[in-house]
């Protein structure tokens, strides 16, 4: 039987519930920290695919609770799209598909831990939104994604990474890498540094005001990446969002605020020319009404108030994270290329800039929306 990385993909295909003859499974290589395999099998004479992943146990070292929150939002979220019109579910939210004992996950002889989904078929994702009604689409998924999470009781899932978007323990951890210079690459990156030393204030902000008791903690979805969301190749509507290992208790704004870095830039997480690096407001703009068209119905005047600067604090919180990764040798975050941690760092600190200087006019837009 062949192998792939390393892998009998077959025979850990045969420990799930498919009813269907292997053919075939390649890697699929964009996601930064699980590996993924695109499975083919055939069903009664008909090609069926399923996505097969491994999840990395250095990032999620519990990954049974990985797989209890999943399960759970899963079940949450296709009991509330039912209800809303019912169908297509297997389409419009993630789907398990069981072990064969009827476990979300299969464990292997060295403790990897896979699970499979259904693949779903007919669409394209991205990583740079090219029109602006693109990023009022993702904004509105996501703020239907957090109302329909919205009656879970935040306990009932489990804080996968603790501490995931806490500023100040990111900055503490870089000035761990830079201390150690491990990789020896602080000389090389000292302007980044600076300015992470710099804006280190901005990296509390939401937490702080989380912690004034100012903002609630709710579930949300942690990584909103427009590259995590599914449009269908034909109407070209979002159909589903993917990724949801980071779905934990949080605050809404680490959601709008990764929508902000992602949805609002033209250019690619790692790209090396910053001159393209912008916030575009047009996009900010329609990002905002779609989120609050969804959103609006259940967040406080408060979390309201922060939605404007939570794009600057996480896009701050990543660049930190890929920059700490730089320093430590690229030991978190994949990279395909030598030096690309930092590139990717290079363009969250260019947004923040941006952000920082459109700060005011994208408060007053918020505001205007009431
Ligand atoms: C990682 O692997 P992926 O692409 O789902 C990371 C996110 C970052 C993102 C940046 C668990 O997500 O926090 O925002 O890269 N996920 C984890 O592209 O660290
Ligand atoms: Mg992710």
């Amino acid at each position: 039987m062949t192998e792939t990385n390393g892998f009998n993909l077959q025979k850990l295909v045969s420990q799930f519930q498919i009813v269907a003859e292997f053919v075939e499974g390649h890697a699929w290589t964009k996601g930064h920290i699980n590996d993924t395999y695109i499975i083919t099998c055939r069903q009664g004479g008909t090609p069926i695919r399923y996505i097969l992943q491994r999840v990395n146990h250095h990032v999620f070292p519990y990954p049974e609770l990985v797989m209890h929150n999943v399960k759970l939002t899963t079940e949450h979220l296709r009991k509330k799209i039912g209800e809303e019109n019912s169908h297509d579910l297997t389409r419009r939210t993630m789907t398990l598909v069981p072990t064969r004992g009827g476990a979300p996950y299969y464990r292997d002889r060295d403790g990897n831990c896979w699970r499979a989904y259904v693949f779903i078929e007919r669409v394209t994702s991205m990583h740079v939104a090219v029109l602006p009604a693109q990023a009022g689409q993702v904004g509105r998924a996501f703020g239907m994604f957090q109302k329909r999470l919205a009656d879970l009781s935040p306990e009932k899932v489990q804080e996968t990474i603790p501490d995931f978007h806490n500023g100040l323990l990111r900055i503490e951890a870089l000035e761990k890498a830079v201390a150690a210079d491990s990789a020896g690459r602080v000389a090389g990156a000292q302007a980044a540094i600076d300015f992470c030393r710099q804006q280190r204030d901005v990296a509390s902000l939401l937490l702080e005001a989380h912690e004034r008791g100012d903002l609630p903690m709710r579930i949300t979805h942690n990584d909103t990446k427009i590259d995590n969301v599914l449009f269908d190749c034909d109407s070209g509507e979002v159909v589903c969002i993917v990724d949801l290992d980071t779905v934990m208790p949080g605050l809404v704004h680490y959601d709008f605020g990764d929508m902000m870095r992602t949805l609002t830039s033209p250019a690619d997480e790692d790209e090396r020319n910053l001159a393209k690096v912008t916030m575009r407001m047009e996009y900010f703009e329609e990002l905002a009404n779609g989120y609050l068209a969804e959103a609006g119905e259940f967040l406080t005047q408060s979390e309201r108030d922060h939605l404007a600067i939570s794009g600057k604090v996480i896009t701050l919180i990543l660049g930190i994270r890929f920059l700490t990764d730089h320093l430590n040798g690229d030991t978190y975050f994949r990279v395909h290329r030598e030096g690309q941690n930092l590139d990717r760092a290079r363009v969250q600190f260019k947004m923040v800039e941006s952000m920082l200087e459109q700060e005011e006019a994208m408060k007053s837009f918020i505001a205007a929306l009431g």
